[in-house]
């Protein structure tokens, strides 16, 4: 390790003084003008845990669906999941140190991690479309060199894509190739042969309005579009032409304002999507007949993700497990639906995909979304190899659910929730089921719910248990929550610190919006 070039090179990105942050569940994020020296900081990083793990790592620059003045920095390890808990740790002192301190920061690490310096380092780097994410992403090439390490830049992605390139390279190209002609011919092969089973290949069935957020997506699918367009038109609004990123349309926007994004044209039962500003999140909506809005959130996908796979396995008459895992934002219409209708196991884990996709991965066939459109399926090995084994076994109508398995696992992101993806997943469930936007919408029916934000003084003196469930302090909390609670019918409420924001998050549900509004009002006085 070249610590003096190190210095050199650090003193070009120089950090603002006083500037304290976190590596958090999405990463660092903040206005992009402070982010440079953190921007360095993780090429260097990043060429660490490359030598740590023997690995090639990603790090991709976004701020998802931030405002587009803001930007980020999150790294993906090896097997295209989110960097490990106690690396989080080693971003946050690199990201704080000192000038000065940096060469012993940097020692320190590669000492308590037991980094084998003499490996060698391969970073891929991916960035969003945001103003500022070109030089950004410069200035993490500049770290990368300054350690040594190689690298590719495969410029602008979406982020599931950039997690799908880290899979690929550290599987010898086993699970696709990592290329974006890769990318969209493994998907788009998988979409395909899933669509030419289906008998209702009507007109409807075939096109969707995309919003996609002012962001990547636009360019992305657009680049894809021609792959798939015998079995999909796509309109796309928001596309980056005119609009700026994230404002007033996206899947953050749509989900949390509960009504469409400006600029979306939609006529009555008509199938819309939003993605998110890095496309990997994504909501469904459509406008009733009379006019009325009804959004279809990451809980709605789940389920009907879930049921589609339970009626293939029972198809094939494997007794693989299935999973859905969700968090305590999951509508509790939604739990009750998947439990006791549909009668799959439901788990609950703190907020953040690092979280679900963790206990997804203990089932043959773990199914995750958080509520706001984020998640993806996992296979097994062993799953994967048996339904593999199946499609080419069996016979007659198990052969041709073996058969569509095998092109749901190769149309999943087995490494991140992904817009596009799940995107596709869901239209051909629609076409070989024959439903409409309607017919999916009415599986069940949202309890209504408020969020709200509280600005607190401190909000870390919030700390939660039971997967962000139960409030442990400050004391007296959860007992005035408990409270309130029990004056409203089919009511819930919880609160949490925000990992991303300086606020704290109030969820309250129950049998009608004023009922639900006032319960959510009421826990944020209590804990003002
Ligand atoms: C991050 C998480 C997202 C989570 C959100 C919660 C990832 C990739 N992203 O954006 O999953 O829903 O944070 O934000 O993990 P909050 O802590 O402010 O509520
Ligand atoms: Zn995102």
């Amino acid at each position: 390790m070249d610590l003096d070039a190190v210095t050199k090179h650090s003193a070009l990105h120089a950090k603002p003084n006083g500037l304290i942050l976190q590596y958090g569940t999405a990463g660092f994020r903040m206005k992009a003008e402070h982010l440079d020296h953190v921007m360095f900081r993780m090429g260097l990083l990043a060429v660490l845990r490359s030598k740590y793990t023997k690995s090639t790592i990603g790090v991709m620059v976004t701020a998802s669906h931030n405002p587009e003045e803001d930007n980020g920095v999150k790294l993906v390890d090896p097997l295209g999941e989110m960097l490990a808990p106690s690396w989080e740790e080693h971003a946050t002192c690199l990201a704080n140190a000192e000038e000065e301190d940096m060469q012993s920061v940097l020692m320190d690490i590669s000492e308590k991690a037991a980094v084998d310096l003499q490996q060698d380092a391969f970073v891929v780097i991916g960035r969003d479309t945001r103003p500022s994410s070109q030089k950004l992403s410069q200035s993490v090439i500049d770290g990368v060199t300054v350690l040594g390490g190689q690298f590719h830049d495969y410029g602008l992605l979406t982020t599931p894509q950039l997690h799908y390139m880290v899979y690929c390279r550290n599987t010898n190209g086993q699970y696709g190739k990592a290329t974006i002609e890769g990318y969209y011919q493994k998907l788009s092969k998988a979409f395909v042969e899933l669509t030419k089973q289906a008998f209702c290949s009507g007109d409807e069935y075939r096109s969707l309005k995309v919003d996609c957020a002012n962001g990547i997506g636009a360019l992305k699918l657009r680049e894809m579009e021609y792959y798939f367009s015998q079995e999909l038109s796509v309109q796309l609004y928001n596309d980056g032409t005119k609009g700026k990123l994230n404002h007033l349309c996206g899947a953050d926007f749509v989900k949390s304002h509960q009504k469409p994004p400006q600029g979306m044209e939609m006529k009555s039962n008509e199938r819309c999507c939003s993605f998110d500003g890095d496309a990997d999140r994504i909501v469904y909506y459509y406008h009733d007949a009379d006019g009325h809005f009804h959004l279809i959130d990451g809980d709605k996908i789940a389920t009907l993700i879930s049921s589609f796979l339970k009626e293939l396995l029972l198809e094939i008459g494997e007794s693989l497990n299935i999973g859905v895992v969700q968090t305590a934002y999951a509508n509790g219409s939604s739990t009750r639906y998947l439990k006791e209708v549909m009668k799959v196991p439901v788990y609950c884990t703190k907020t953040g995909v690092k979280h679900l996709h963790h206990k997804a991965q203990e089932f043959d066939i773990g199914v995750y979304f958080e509520a706001n459109g984020h998640g993806t399926v996992l296979f097994s090995k062993a799953a994967e190899m048996k339904i593999r084994e199946l499609a080419k076994e069996l016979e007659d109508k198990k052969r041709k659910a073996a058969k569509m398995l095998e092109n749901v696992i190769d149309l999943f992101n087995q490494a991140a929730g992904d817009a596009i993806s799940d995107m596709l997943v869901i239209e051909a469930i629609l076409a070989l089921k024959g439903l409409t936007v309607q017919q999916w919408d009415a599986l069940y029916t949202d309890l209504p719910n408020r969020q709200l934000k509280v600005k607190v003084a401190d909000r870390q003196l919030i700390s939660t248990t039971d997967a962000e469930r139960q409030a442990v302090t400050p004391p007296g909390l959860q007992e005035a929550i408990n409270d309130l609670v029990k004056k409203y019918e089919l009511s819930r409420a919880f609160v949490r610190p925000s990992g991303t924001e300086d606020i704290v998050r109030v969820y309250a549900e129950a049998d009608s919006q004023e009922s639900a509004d006032s319960l959510a009002y009421e826990v944020s006085v209590a804990v003002f």
